[in-house]
Formats: C-alpha cells, structure tokens, sequence
C-alpha cells in the first residue's frame, strides 16, 4: 500500500449536538444561543432554516450509528449540548438529556465505534448567556461543574474528552465579526472571553483528574497556518507573526504549555484590552494542560503588511491585510483555499514546537452547495471532489507521520450533512446525505464508500 496508515489509526468524522441533533417538544432540553438567535433574527439565517430539526439525529441515531459503522468509521465525536443536559443555573440534570446521551453511547459502542465527546461546540445555554455568558466569572465555573456532571455520567465508556470546539471561533464570532451571538464588536470583550474560555477549559481539565475517570482528555483548535505574501520583507513577517499570534498561539500555548506567549500580552498590554489575571488562576493554567489536541483544519491565512493606516475598532486587521494568492485553489461554495500541504506544515510545527503532543484531525473537510447537481442515476451524489479533498489532504498527512508526527487520526467534517450556523443547510459537507425536504432521508455518498475501503484497508495506493 503506497499509504499505509498505522493498526489503531483512527477513521473517522465529526459533528456536534448542536448541529445535529434538533429539539422537539417533551425532550426537556433548554433553550441555547442559536435556540433563541434564530427567534429573533430568522432572516440571518440561509433560506431561514434554524436549528429545531438539524439532522434530526435526536430520533435517528441508530440509523445514523448504522451508516456510520457502514462507511468504515472506528470514531465519531460529536458534542453533548449542555443546555441538554442541564436545565438551569442550578446544575439540574434533564434526566431525558441524560438518557438520550446514554442511548447514543451505548449505540455506538455497540457497533464498535468510539465516541469522542465535546463539552462545548458554540452552543451556550441561554441561562448563562442572560448572565452575561462567557464574560462572566461564574459561567466559568459553571462550565467545569457541567463537565465533572458528564464525567460522572458518561466517563465509564467515554475514553476520549473534548473541553471545546475552536474556542478562538467563540471569541472572534460573537466579539469580533459578529457571525455568532451576541454579534458585537468589541476588542476587551473578546480578549476577556477568550481568556475564560481558557481557563474553563483547564478548569475543565483539572475536574477530569480529578474524577479518577481512565481516559484522557484534549482540546479541539482550529489551526489556520499563516502565510505571508513576501517572507524576505520584515514587515511583512511581523503581519503573519501577530495574525499567528491572535488566532493560533494564543490558545495553543495556554493550553499545551500551560502559559500565553510573552508578545501576546504584551500586545494585549499595549492596546489596554488585557484582562486583569489571578496568579491562581494562571497556576490552573499551568498545571492543566490538555492530554492530546484535535486540529480543525480547512483552510490558511494569506497575509501581507497594511497597505493603508487602519482605522475603526480595534479588531486583528489593525495589523494585516489577507490577500489572495494567485493562482489558488479554491472551495468557491465555502470561498475558503484549499491548500493541503499546510497538514504536514501543522504537524511539523506541532513535532518541533509544541513537544509532538499526540494529536489527530479532528475536523477536515469540504461544504459543497447544491449538491443535488451531482446525483447519478442511481440516486447517489458522486462526490468525486470529496474524495480527491480527503485523499489529498491525507497524502501530506502520511509524509507527517513517516517523519514522526504523532498524529492517531483523521476525522472528517462531517459523517452526514448537517446544519452549519448560519449557512444552515447551504454547503452539505456529509459522506451521507440528508434529504432535509423528505423527512431527513439518509443515503451514502460515493465518498461514504470510498471512505469504508480505505478504512478497511487502512490506507490507499497512488492512482
Ligand atoms: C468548523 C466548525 C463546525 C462546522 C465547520 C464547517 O469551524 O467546528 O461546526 O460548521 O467549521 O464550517 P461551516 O459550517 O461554517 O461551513
């Protein structure tokens, strides 16, 4: 086999509660950010489909689960929605919320595929969201509370925590650019979000130690490498740097070596957003640090130094412009570059720079818009562009590991269409369909049964 990957290498894909699962009336579930964002502003929504049915995945998990197994997959990981399982304030335990997640476990356990668990994957409840959310000291500590619940819970089968999914994307979303709630824009805010979402995350960490539960347990980032348009030039460098800086080192570092880089601060120090820090609290920091690290990866960042002095709020783009890199190859449904050797530049950077932490692909993967166009007489969406994405990305994934990269997986996003904030059902990124207009009808994609054989045989030759 001219990619062979190793015995235990896991194969698999990734979704979350929120985005998959759906509410329905009698499943006790409370209300959360998306839940309420998309009652007061349907319109921001693609063709005004919200979150209530997603996948529908809360009633068809078994079929889900039995797909799941068909397409080859050892993994899943999806998300637990918090505001699932707990109802309020208080901690209260939606017993409903529990026995569906026992269901889900049991099921896939069942058919010899691992769930990986997320504890957070953009979807605060609307009770800590009313308090302020993640601004606020006491949603921290709330967070490490629900995550000692899910341990105690779950934690004899579940061998695999997630504290939360792309942090920085919480931050930068709901603080920045305003595509997630609550849609501001104010640099402090975001800086004192981002900082307590560190520190509920080794919050997170810390409970799990403590519950004396086997297993371990990782963070998931989404790793954007930089690049700048002329590395000679010295401005030019110091773009990427900061752009590097904001987006990737400030939760890598926190959360693999258990402190934030000296220029972070200092720049953070320099424009008056940085939050006023506790020694114990960075101590929890620095003792907490994660076990592995799943790595989100779609797409790099293209910088170059400001053309124009910048002006507005203070936002990342103060010091960079991105630009296009001619000649690139593009997913024009998402409008993201595809560019797949950054993979190994991750995993080498990850090697030499961060102590080659055990880590995985957690999330890779192409959205692709009317994706109707291309079923076959058959009825099956041919996807062929899914499966030259995934083998491309996976031929420099291989050259990592043969270098000593200790990557264990790769997971592709997602193992079924499902519902994508606010593109909702936009760009499907799924090896199974969803027929969203027929009930949430399942069928494999031609990339579901690539993916079984090259699971099953561990790996593919060249073509
Ligand atoms: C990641 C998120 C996922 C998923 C994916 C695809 O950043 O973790 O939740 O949605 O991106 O992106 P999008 O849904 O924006 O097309």
């Amino acid at each position: 086999m001219d990619y062979q990957f190793s015995k235990d290498f896991l194969w698999g894909a990734a979704s979350s509660g929120p985005q998959s699962e759906g509410s329905f009336p009698g499943d006790q579930k409370a209300e959360m950010e998306w839940d309420y964002w998309f009652k007061q502003a349907p319109e921001l929504f693609y063709e005004g489909v919200g979150p209530s049915v997603a996948s529908d995945f809360y009633h068809k998990y078994k079929e889900y689960a039995g797909l799941m197994k068909e397409i080859g997959m050892n993994s899943y990981r999806t998300s637990i929605q918090w505001s699932r399982l707990i109802k309020d304030c208080e901690g209260t335990v939606n017993p409903e919320g529990a026995a569906f997640y026992n269901a889900v476990i049991d099921e896939l356990l069942s058919r010899g595929i691992e769930p990986i668990l997320c504890l957070h994957h953009f979807d605060l409840p609307m009770y800590w969201v009313e308090k302020g959310g993640f601004e606020n000291w006491e949603t921290v500590e709330a967070f490490a509370a629900y995550a000692a619940q899910c341990f105690a819970l779950f934690g004899d089968r579940v061998k695999r925590w997630i504290t939360f999914n792309e942090p920085i994307v919480i931050t930068e979303g709901g603080y920045l650019y305003q595509n997630h709630y609550p849609a501001v824009c104010d640099a402090k805010r975001a800086a004192l979000v981002s900082y307590h979402l560190q520190l509920a995350s080794s919050l997170a960490v810390k409970a799990f130690k403590k519950s004396g539960r086997d297993g371990q347990i990782g963070i998931v980032l989404n790793l954007t490498p930089t690049y700048c348009r002329e590395p000679e030039n010295e401005a030019d460098k110091k773009s990427a740097e900061t752009a590097d800086l904001l987006f990737n080192k400030s939760f890598l570092d926190p959360s693999i070596k258990g402190e934030y880089p000296k220029a972070l601060v200092e720049l953070l120090k320099e424009e008056g957003i940085c939050p006023e820090t506790r020694e114990e609290d960075l101590e929890v920091i620095r003792i907490n640090t994660v076990d592995f690290l799943g790595v989100n990866y779609y797409h790099p960042r293209r910088v170059t130094r400001r053309s124009t002095p910048y002006t507005g709020p203070l936002m990342p783009e103060k010091y960079f412009e991105e630009y296009t890199y001619e000649g690139q190859k593009m997913n024009f449904s998402r409008g993201w570059e595809i560019y797949e050797p950054a993979i190994y530049e991750i995993a080498i950077h990850l090697r030499d720079n961060y102590g080659n932490i055990p880590w995985y692909i957690s999330e890779n993967g192409m959205g692709v818009q009317d994706e109707e166009r291309f079923i076959g007489a058959d009825g099956t969406v041919e996807d062929d562009y899914r499966i030259e994405f995934i083998r491309d990305h996976l031929i420099w994934l291989h050259k990592a590991i043969e270098e000593g990269c200790s990557c264990f997986g790769y997971h592709l996003w997602a193992p079924f269409d499902c519902w994508s904030w606010k593109n909702a059902y936009k760009n499907r990124y799924g090896m199974i369909r969803v027929d969203i207009k027929d009930h949430c009808r399942l069928s494999i994609k031609k990339s579901g049964r690539w993916f079984r054989e090259t699971a099953g045989r561990g790996g593919f030759n060249k073509f």
